[in-house]
């Protein structure tokens, strides 16, 4: 049997270990620290041969700890969101909705006014004023009170009588008529009162209109022809213009002149027109007559209308009586007016 002794510290009184010649003398094997006998040789011990690993140091690694942190928090989110969505609606929707729209009162009637046509031409023309289309909420009857809003400075024009609609309404000068209409039902609420415009405008090429401002005063309108003389078969006024003249090409009357107004009490208006006047100057003249004495200044106002458009308007003080005032001539050529 082979005896050896495997030991890294040496036995005072036994064998080095690599010394594999000497044994001891009883064959008693006695191992060296960090080793044991095992089958008949020293061999290291178990605890000192395994060498000690760091493996422990990796199982502390937080990493765990902080993944899990930030995945409860994102599911607390949808939480509060549910919260504030039932305030704002009951909060603001319902104020400001019933305030604005409970206020007209619904039992006023509602005037609606027209005029039928827009456009007439002024003296000839007539016009009528429509309310028929008015209503009450409760069916009741109507009454219909019309009256002229606005007319052209100097116009003495009148509301015709009747009720919801007013025909027969005639334009004494060029220029915009406003009729308002107020319905009122039979328990006497009044409605919004409404309004309707007319248009009163020359069709003559030439309209020459005048009045004056105080009666009684009777002023006479003149239109005198090129080279015309007063108070001749080429000067249109109220002896003779009233069916007209025959100027220019005889027989052919759109170059006549006519007179469509005189007046002799009141203020006017008088007018006198042409379709087609023939080139040339022609002179407008006031003349103050005698009939009707009124001596103080007396204001007189002439307008020009050249192709349905106003050119011209002037107003001049006439004082004592008898007296001719020249306003203005128009050359109908150029389609000027000049002051005189
Ligand atoms: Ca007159
Ligand atoms: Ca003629
Ligand atoms: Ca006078």
């Amino acid at each position: 049997m082979r005896i050896g002794i495997l030991c890294a510290v040496s036995v005072p009184w036994a064998m080095s270990c690599g010394d594999t010649s000497l044994t001891k003398t009883n064959d008693e094997l006695i191992c060296g620290p960090g080793t044991h006998e095992e089958a008949g040789v020293c061999v290291p011990n178990a605890d000192t041969a395994e060498p000690v690993e760091s493996d422990t140091d990796a199982d502390s690694d937080p990493d765990t700890d902080t993944g899990s942190d930030p995945d409860t928090d994102t599911g607390s989110d949808p939480d509060p969101d549910p919260d504030p969505d039932p305030d704002p609606d009951t909060g603001s929707d319902p104020d400001p909705d019933p305030d604005p729209d409970p206020d007209p009162d619904p039992d006023l009637p509602t005037a609606v006014c027209s005029v039928e046509p827009t456009t007439i031409r002024p003296i000839s023309d007539t016009a009528t004023w429509v309310g028929s289309e008015s209503t009450d909420p409760d069916g009741l009857s109507l009454r219909y009170d019309w009256r002229l809003l606005d007319v052209p400075s100097g116009s003495t024009a009148m509301m015709p009588s009747g009720s919801a609609n007013r025909s027969g309404f005639v334009a004494d000068l060029a220029g915009e008529y406003v009729g308002e209409l107020i319905v009122t039902n039979t328990d006497g609420v009044e409605s919004e009162p409404c309004e309707a415009t007319l248009n009163a405008e020359p069709v003559e090429s030439l309209w020459v209109e005048m009045f004056w401002e105080f009666n009684p005063d009777d002023m006479d309108l003149h239109l005198l022809a090129p080279d015309g003389v007063l108070e001749t078969e080429t000067d249109c006024y109220f002896s003779n213009c009233s069916s007209g003249l025959d100027w220019g090409v005889e027989g052919d009357s759109s170059d006549d002149p006519t007179l469509d107004l005189d007046d002799i009490s009141g203020t006017g208006p008088e007018n006198i027109n042409i379709e087609s006047p023939q080139p040339g100057i022609y002179t407008v003249i006031v003349h103050d007559y005698p009939s009707s004495v009124f001596e103080l200044s007396n204001p007189v106002t002439v307008n020009i209308y050249l192709d349905g458009a106003l050119a011209w308007t002037d107003t001049r003080s006439i004082v004592g009586e008898n007296t001719y005032t020249t306003f203005a001539t128009i050359d109908t050529e150029t389609s000027t007016v000049t002051d005189m």
